[in-house]
């Protein structure tokens, strides 16, 4: 014992010496003049010379071995913060706090001078950093690629009620996690045209002579796995002008002509999700999907080679998991490489394209089906449009030769959309190139198999397979709720934090012990006091902690369905002024998310949403009973203080049109009791937790379509509901909004008219089920027995389930030293 102390004495003090040494030689303060910026860099400095050690024989035991790898192709990856990840993952964070306590430093405080790298949009790119945080736990070597956007999603400001975007700037003070590659650049070529060169034999060949050249310049940021097993890459590109300056029109006096290259070249990486309501915006879309695949790919093939790989043996080392369709390009990239570059015949560059891609679906939703139009690739990819008319051919050929003529089939597999102005569907293209084709959870696959790929699926019927989305304990539990994370290890030891699968079950007898629902109750008001706290420092609400927090946060979008617990809460607001007599429970409904920028109708009801948080928080009749707070500009830090204060998870998309979720299961692991329908994972998180623990509500997916298909009036529903015609009335007259009381009739008269999400026709059951819930509160024991139930549970959520999941059934890879 006396021994671990010095060791651990020994540690903080090295630790302490190289932080000071950070602070003086690379960040050029001493503690004296230093800000908490300037600790904050120093500390993540520190902690990356831990991370290079790791990493540098991390990269030696895969070469050694001669491990396949894994590359993760992602045109989002939202990361946060990665201070706590990493030393917590570093197995240093106790030693840091020490370290930084012992020269006068709080740890919390510097840990908020991080800002968060929202490099993606929301359940995506999140998916894709758990993904990338449990591939370095497995020891599965894999490298992320992606794009270094100079400007992530944008910074939400709520300005009287309305969202407005402004500028996210995480780089003003520089990454001290990433590594600037320079001599790691390739050339990516847009437009031009293709030549037509006399091949050997009779086979043609073709070489792509782009008329504009850019450069993807790599920036490489180390990702370590838990208890640093070992420390993958992540690597962004970033888009640089083959020529900084054209000196002569810079002499010429043209000063801005002299630097237009440039301009346009780094548009390329300046912000993630340009608005594509424009021309321009749409071709900025495709650039950046070309611009960060193209660089991707060359990069690979050159890290294989550089292997003394044969180009043949691709398959055979290499993994590529297209993340959606935004990455869909590699497949015309790839054969183009193959073929024009490495000279392969066609159908074996085909075979091995399919062997080595698998493409991830994440919506069924049609407007977030990707497709370009046929006029703006044949300018952009010229040699690509050409493959991909070839690749359709030879695909429709193959059928024919196989008898297979059904003219409607031939059509929708087709690569070519022919009824909407000739587009690229990128869907079929990724289908196609692609070996393996997944859903995110089962409802999910099972629908797709049914609607966007059914033609495919009849042609494949192999090919579509489930992995149902995880989302990483580490981060999620340990480091977002340590105070919840100490109290489980308490009760069922250490290995939950080394093998929560398994270990989380073991909490189940706990939830019949009184004196742990007391101690899970009490971490929970702890969580709800740190959030309360931050919602009076940033907006000067205060919050009653023995209220529900009843929480949704997210993207928001129609289909998420925001509108029907907005309903819910005029409703409950009307319910409790015309009764007060009843014993109410006290809520407190909290909401968070930003809408795409172009989306007038999202943006709409987040003003809603401060309206009605503007009349209700104020009325006195309510005597406190409830409170509705629009926090604004979440994303991934303040998730990490709301999940674990949430009471009650709202997951009440329309079925059929969420493709998993990851935050249901980030509530569940904290405890949070989900009210949901039975769509997306929320489906086998029932089968997992057992539906008495939650409250599914509303109708299944298929009573949705069958109910879309008769009509989307909802006269009847509303003539049916007293409740619900009393909360849109009082919202359509203006109620919430008596500066301006005909904000909300176009929104009410949509709803009624083509209500496309069925808020209304969901209403009623929704109401009930948040009855149940108002029961269910009354009754802590059934509750807090429930909460733990639900923790115990969540443990087959964890992305280290699904990446195995991947591993074995899709990239058909182990583990280094497996
Ligand atoms: O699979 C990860 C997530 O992806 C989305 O966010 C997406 O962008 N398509 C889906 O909406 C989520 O359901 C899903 O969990």
């Amino acid at each position: 014992m006396a021994e671990e102390a010095a060791k651990a004495t020994d540690h903080v003090e090295t630790f302490k010496q190289l932080i000071l040494a950070k602070l003086r030689y690379a960040v050029g303060k001493d503690p004296g003049n230093a800000f908490d910026h300037d600790w904050f860099e120093a500390v993540a400095l520190a902690a990356r010379d831990h991370l290079v050690d790791h990493w540098e024989d991390a990269s030696l035991q895969v070469d050694r071995q001669d491990q396949k790898r894994v590359y993760y192709l992602s045109l989002e990856f939202l990361i946060g913060r990665l201070l706590v990840d990493n030393l917590s993952n570093l197995g240093l964070l106790d030693t840091a706090r020490e370290a930084l306590s012992q020269l006068g430093v709080d740890f919390e405080q510097i840990r908020d001078m991080e800002p968060d790298a929202a490099l993606g949009n929301g359940g995506l790119g999140r998916l894709a950093a758990c993904f990338m945080e449990s591939m370095a736990s497995l020891n599965i070597a894999a490298h992320g690629y992606g794009i270094r956007y100079e400007h992530g999603l944008f910074r939400q400001v709520v300005v009287d009620g309305w969202q407005q975007e402004h500028t996210e700037t995480w780089l003003d003070f520089g990454n001290p996690w990433e590594f600037e590659r320079p001599e790691v650049s390739y050339r990516i070529g847009f437009g031009g045209s293709v030549a037509n060169l006399a091949g050997s034999g009779e086979v043609p060949r073709h070489e792509w002579l782009p008329n504009e050249q850019i450069r993807a310049i790599a920036y490489d940021t180390p990702v370590v796995g838990w208890r640093h097993s070992s420390v993958n890459t992540l690597r962004l590109w970033r888009a640089r002008a083959e020529e900084d300056l054209k000196l002569e029109r810079f002499n010429a006096g043209d000063h801005f002509g002299a630097v237009a290259d440039v301009v346009k070249a780094e548009s390329i990486s300046r912000v993630l999700y340009p608005a594509d309501s424009t021309e321009a915006g749409q071709e900025l879309r495709l650039r950046q999907e070309f611009f960060f695949v193209s660089a991707s790919l060359q990069d690979l093939i050159a890290r294989h080679l550089e292997l003394n790989l044969d180009i043949h043996s691709l398959p055979d080392r290499v993994a590529i998991q297209l993340n959606d369709t935004h990455p869909a390009i590699a497949v015309a990239e790839l054969m183009r490489l193959l073929v024009d570059v490495y000279r392969l015949e066609w159908f074996e560059a085909w075979k091995l394209t399919v062997a080595t891609l698998s493409y991830t679906n994440h919506t069924l939703l049609p407007e977030a089906l990707e497709s370009w139009p046929v006029s703006l690739m044949e300018r952009l990819l010229p040699r690509h449009m050409q493959i991909i008319y070839l690749i359709n051919a030879y695909h429709i050929d193959s059928l024919r030769a196989k008898e297979i003529h059904d003219f409607e089939l031939l059509r929708s597999i087709s690569l070519i959309d022919e009824d909407n102005g000739r587009r690229v569907r990128m869907g079929n293209l990724a289908f196609l190139g692609s070996h393996s084709i997944n859903g995110v959870s089962s409802l999910h696959t099972n629908l797709m198999r049914k609607s966007v790929f059914s033609d495919f699926h009849r042609l494949y019927p192999e090919r579509i397979n489930n992995k149902t989305n995880g989302v990483t304990f580490r981060r999620w539990l340990y480091q977002s709720n340590p105070q919840l994370t100490e109290l489980l290890v308490g009760a069922v030891g250490d290995e939950l934090l080394d093998n929560p699968e398994a270990t989380l079950r073991k909490l189940e007898p706990f939830a019949a012990k009184a004196s742990f629902r007391k101690q899970f109750a009490a971490q929970r008001q702890h969580a709800k006091r740190e959030l309360a706290e931050l919602v009076r420092e940033r907006m000067g609400i205060s919050l009653d902690t023995q209220a529900i927090f009843d929480v949704q946060v997210k993207r928001i979008h129609e289909y998420k369905r925001q509108l029907l617990n907005l309903l819910h809460t005029v409703a409950l607001y009307q319910a409790m002024r015309n009764d007060p007599a009843t014993d109410w429970a006290p809520r407190v409904k909290i909401f968070a998310g930003k809408a795409a920028a172009s989306y007038h109708q999202a943006k709409l009801i987040i003003k809603l949403a401060n309206d009605i948080s503007r009349t209700i928080n104020v009325d006195p009749t309510l005597r406190g009973l409830l409170k509705v707070v629009f926090i604004p500009n979440y994303n991934v830090s303040l998730a990490e203080v709301i999940i674990p204060a949430a009471d009650l998870s709202e997951q009440i998309s329309t079925a059929g049109l969420e493709a998993s979720g990851t935050s249901n299961m980030k509530f569940a692991l904290n405890g949070a009791l989900t009210i949901g329908t039975l769509d997306g994972a929320n489906v086998e998180m029932s089968e997992q937790i057992g539906r008495e623990n939650m409250f599914i509500f509303g109708m299944t997916a298929q009573q949705v379509a069958a109910r879309s298909r008769r009509d989307l009036n909802m006269s009847a529903e509303v003539a049916a509901s007293e409740r619900l015609a009393g909360a849109l009335e009082a919202i359509r007259s203006g109620v919430f909004s008596p500066d301006d009381p005909g904000r909300y009739v176009g929104l009410i008269d949509g709803l009624l008219a083509h209500d496309r999400f069925l808020v209304c026709a969901d209403f009623q059951a929704y109401w009930d089920a948040q009855r149940k819930v108002d029961m269910l509160w009354r009754t802590p024991d059934r509750w807090w027995q429930a909460a733990v139930l639900n923790t115990a549970r969540t443990g087959w959520f964890s992305s280290d389930r699904t990446i195995r999941e991947y591993a074995k059934d899709i990239w058909k890879v182990g583990g280094i030293g497996d």
